[in-house]
């Protein structure tokens, strides 16, 4: 019998648009393996398009909750982090790799550095921010940037308009931001297709699906939250990524053939058994 794998996930919890850890939790469930969630702050909604949410800043458990882990020999098998809501945060996350980098169990980390969308940083956030973030990478095996963030991060300009050769070149620059892997996410060539830019082992991949018009938020949360444990469960990165990219694509076609408010997140819910059958094939 396999021993249940463990992945501690450093996310916010907002009430309601299914992201952070409203989408991880169900997620790394679903495939079988223990989440241990950091609440980095609690909201009553995500901020992107949503005025009058409500912030509960978290961040004095951050260190305590992971230390009384560490204290029941509970060690992680992999590090998840994604939306922080302040810099300090970011030290936290920094603070938490080398706590459990002691405990002598090898540990995978992987940062979404989950701050920008639509060449813009989430409301709250300010520029220094960013290289705070950028920092947080350098110690991940996987980075999981939308194309903002990948262009904040490596320093490149943000353009809507873009090809393979700057997607490339992009992914380049950002293998100096990472230790292993780096997959950005929301790349698109036309209109008719979306997907992401797979890289690392010294091999890139580009995987598409198809394209629905209009912002799908919290997708960002629920195709890193499928990556990570997939690569949590042994499958490779780029296997993986097609895992998550496929699973994605079926909530979004769901909320888009329901028409429902796609701010208040997509329908990925009753796919969740499928994830079930990927982490028991996986294991
Ligand atoms: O999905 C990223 C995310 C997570 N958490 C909060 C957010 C966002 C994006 O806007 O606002 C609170």
């Amino acid at each position: 019998m396999a021993v249940i794998k463990r992945i501690a996930a450093i996310h916010d919890i907002s009430g309601v648009g299914k992201c952070s850890l409203t989408a991880a939790i169900p997620i790394i469930s679903a495939f079988g393996i223990e989440c241990n969630p950091v609440p980095t702050a609690v909201l009553s909604t995500h901020t992107g398009d949503i005025s009058g949410y409500t912030f509960r800043d978290l961040s004095d458990e951050i260190l305590p909750i992971c230390r009384h882990w560490r204290s029941l020999g509970i060690c992680p098998d992999t590090i998840y982090s994604g939306y922080l809501g302040s810099e300090k945060q970011v030290d936290d996350v920094r603070k938490i790799i080398e706590l459990f980098s002691g405990s002598g169990k090898e540990t995978f980390v992987a940062v979404d550095p989950a701050m920008a969308d639509s060449g813009i940083l989430y409301k709250g956030f300010s520029g220094s921010f960013i290289g705070k973030m950028t920092s947080l990478c350098k110690q991940a095996d996987l980075i999981i940037p939308n194309i903002t963030e990948a262009c904040m991060i490596a320093g490149a300009p943000y353009t809507e308009e873009y090809d393979r050769e700057f997607i490339d070149s992009l992914a380049d620059g950002l293998h100096g931001f990472s230790k292993k892997y780096v997959v950005i996410t929301g790349v698109s060539f036309d209109d008719k297709k979306i997907g992401c830019c797979v890289s690392g082992e010294g091999r890139r991949e580009y995987y598409f699906t198809e394209r629905y018009p209009g912002t799908y938020y919290g997708t960002g949360d629920i195709f890193a939250s499928v990556l990570v444990s997939s690569i949590t469960l042994g499958s490779s990165c780029f296997e993986s990524a097609r895992t998550a990219l496929d699973f994605t694509a079926r909530a979004i076609k769901k909320t888009c053939d329901e028409g429902t408010d796609t701010r208040f997140g997509v329908a990925f819910e009753k796919f969740l058994p499928l994830l079930a059958v990927t982490g028991e094939e996986t294991e």
